[in-house]
């Protein structure tokens, strides 16, 4: 039998998040819960670990403090056969500067690279849901023969400017990659769809190697992976796509092998927690072939009195609902809400208070945040705004960590 590849994976957790603001006022995006109990990296950490990748540093930056102790508390592993998730801090080893850029922040923990010497590099995202097998991944990059290999999906071509979007040909070579395009191309057999990166790439590690260290001597590099690292790549012929739906996790279905949500405006974090609501969900938490994991809630079970219900929700641990009803809702661990109100389409994030006779309606609701007795949040939008709180394109609410909102 050939000896299994040695892989090191890198997870960029480094981003701001200002899209998700006031979520990430003190948390960095990968740190911002998900789906009741999780953190939108427990995703991409459980991915990597139930396909086997073992040794992860999580580069982590800005406002790490909640992402660090959760990284460290939940996912440290027996350091035995060298197994370890380490969160790895800015080093500001060239200088003191933050990474300029999510190239410059592998570039700047090339000694991770150069202790491990591993065959093969894995770098992910980290703020991003979906399932995925990346041993398949591993495998298509290994038979693909090339230095590089991008994770794509087809998505609207409306949605795809957000995006690194792919042309590839039928060899599965990436002819061209165009990073965030205001007019994104749609795919010959389907117009409408473009084919966009995941911001998952596995490099062979020599040609990772070379490309930063080309592109931290160049000095109009903005030293992105997206907009710099993957384009030089393609530009030398050396990078492959990998077709998402040609993945198959462990007890999915079609329909969920085929989701994947980028997380990273308000507005979308908040559809794809209604995504996990709906009766069918197309994204099914409860697959345990393929668990997500996160840090265990030591909390009793919710518990629901005096005609206290939920309807298509998602209740954690800890979740006292008294006379209230929930409907399309995720809540999570810890909180309470009293009689006669009624929340509905909403997040409401650990140890939220909802007093009595109160109305929550497409809102998202911070950690802490106090629902005074017969208050409203998202049933009048100006009087959200004079609250000062945001309020998405799409029309959510969101109000900040810790706010006492008061009856108006
Ligand atoms: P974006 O998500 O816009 O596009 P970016 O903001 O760089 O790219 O975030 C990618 C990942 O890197 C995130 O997990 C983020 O937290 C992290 N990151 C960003 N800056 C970092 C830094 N300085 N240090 C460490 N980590 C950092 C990317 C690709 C697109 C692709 C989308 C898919 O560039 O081509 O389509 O991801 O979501």
């Amino acid at each position: 039998m050939a000896a299994r590849a040695k892989v090191l994976s890198i997870v960029l957790a480094g981003g701001e998040g200002k899209r998700l603001m006031p979520l990430t006022m003190d948390r960095a995006k990968p740190a911002v819960p998900f789906g009741g109990t999780y953190r939108l990296i427990d995703y991409v950490l459980s991915n990597l670990v139930n396909a086997g990748m073992r040794q992860i540093a999580v580069l982590t930056q800005y406002k790490s403090h909640s992402l660090d102790r959760h990284i460290s508390l939940t996912w440290r592993m027996s350091t035995l056969l060298g197994n370890y998730v380490t969160p790895v801090p800015a080093q500001q080893r060239l200088g003191p500067r933050w990474y300029q850029g999510s190239a410059d922040a592998i570039f700047q923990s090339m000694n991770l690279i150069n202790d491990e010497r591993p065959d093969y590099v894995v770098v992910f995202g980290a703020d991003n849901i979906y399932r995925m097998d990346v041993e398949q991944m591993l495998d298509a990059h290994i038979a693909g023969g090339l230095g590089c290999t991008v994770a794509a999906i087809r998505v609207p071509r409306s949605q795809a400017s957000d995006f690194g979007v792919i042309d590839a040909g039928a060899d599965a070579k990436i002819d061209q990659f165009l990073e965030k395009p205001a007019d994104p191309p749609g795919l010959p057999d389907d117009p409408e769809s473009s084919f966009a990166s995941m911001g998952n790439y596995i490099f062979s590690t020599q040609a990772l190697i070379d490309a930063l260290t080309t592109d931290a001597a160049s000095e109009t590099s903005r030293h992105d992976m997206g907009g710099d690292i993957i384009p030089a790549f393609v530009a030398g012929g050396d990078a492959q796509v990998y077709d998402f739906s040609s993945n198959e996790v462990a007890g999915s279905t079609d329909r969920d092998r085929a989701y994947w949500r980028d997380v990273g405006t308000i507005d979308a974090y908040h559809e794809a927690h209604m995504d996990l609501v709906s009766v069918d969900p197309v994204f099914n938490l409860y697959n345990m072939d393929w668990p997500i994991s996160t840090y265990p809630v030591q909390m009793p079970g919710a518990k629901f009195t005096l005609r206290g219900l939920a309807l298509d929700s998602v209740v954690s641990p800890g979740c006292i609902i008294s006379g209230g009803s929930i409907e399309s809702s995720v809540l999570s661990p810890n909180v309470r809400v009293l009689e006669s109100s009624k929340v509905d389409r909403s997040v409401l994030l650990s140890s939220v208070r909802i007093g009595k006779k109160a109305v929550v309606r497409n809102a998202i609701l911070d950690k802490n945040v106090v629902v005074a007795d017969g208050a409203k949040i998202g049933v009048d939008r100006q009087a959200d705004l004079d609250r000062g709180f945001t309020i998405s394109d799409g029309g959510i609410t969101v109000v900040g960590k810790g706010v006492k909102v008061e009856k108006s």
